[in-house]
């Protein structure tokens, strides 16, 4: 049996998946993508995941992509120790809350290309950006490409970006039950958000996450950062002194 993952160190779609591959105590071999030398464009990675992003799983040779569906992959293929809810109705709002957070990667990436994608793509010549974005799959992640490039979020973006991702919080106070997002226990729910909550404490509003603002998700995050599988998945600082 062999899994191998091609990912991002910093990605958070891939630290997803390196957490549940260490909850699940699994051995598995990792491919970094370096995604601001477009690795994830070139065409030998496009035959394995055509979005040209990452993580992508490969389970005995097959190609996987999506992380929350790598995820469900892997929880059902091996299922110990589980990580979702038995009741279907449980298992129905991990789901949801999965593609919720999903849809919340636009607001991380304004953040979190200022750091890594943007500091290549601000050097590229008009005719080389040109090139660089017709190799780009999405029109989303064209637009995500040419900001990074030549127009970076300006604050009040940011500003915008960053109370979504406080709203985030709330959610998860308002969720949050016997410690865990849903069903009482450790979830691919809390995993999906996991790699989303390191990054609004370490740089994105950290002043968010004391006890005194939101009190659940402060206990809930020294939780998740105690589990031996924490440590294991790497989830290193995001900003780097290059
Ligand atoms: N919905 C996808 C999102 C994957 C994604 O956006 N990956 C980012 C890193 S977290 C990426 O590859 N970005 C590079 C790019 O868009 O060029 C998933 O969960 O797997």
């Amino acid at each position: 049996m062999s899994l191998i993952l091609y990912h991002g160190p910093r990605s958070s779609a891939s630290r997803r998946v390196r957490l549940c591959l260490e909850e699940k105590g699994l051995d598995w071999e990792g491919h970094v993508i370096d995604l601001s030398r477009q690795e994830q464009h070139s065409p030998d990675y496009l035959r394995i995941n055509p979005l040209g992003v990452v993580p992508t799983l490969l389970h005995d040779g097959r190609p996987l992509h999506e992380s929350g569906t790598i995820c469900e992959y892997l929880d059902e293929t091996f299922p110990e120790p589980p990580l979702m809810p038995r009741d279907p109705y449980d298992r129905a709002l991990v789901r949801n809350w999965v593609r919720h957070v999903d849809g919340l990667i636009g607001n991380l990436i304004r953040f979190n290309w200022r750091h890594s994608i943007a500091k290549r793509a601000a050097q590229l010549t008009d005719a080389e950006l040109q090139q660089a974005i017709a190799r780009v799959p999405s029109a989303e992640r064209k637009e995500a490409w040419l900001r990074a490039a030549r127009t970076p979020y300006t604050e009040e973006e940011l500003a915008e970006s960053r109370a979504v991702l406080v709203g985030l919080l709330d959610q998860m106070e308002a969720t949050l039950s016997d410690g865990w997002l849903f069903g009482g226990a450790y979830s691919l729910a809390d995993i999906a958000v996991a790699p989303f909550i390191r990054r609004i404490d370490e740089e994105i509003a950290p002043d968010e996450m004391t006890t005194a603002r939101h009190p659940g998700v402060a206990a809930w995050w020294a939780a998740v950062q105690a589990r031996p599988a924490y440590q294991r998945a790497d989830f290193g600082p995001f900003v780097m002194t290059e």
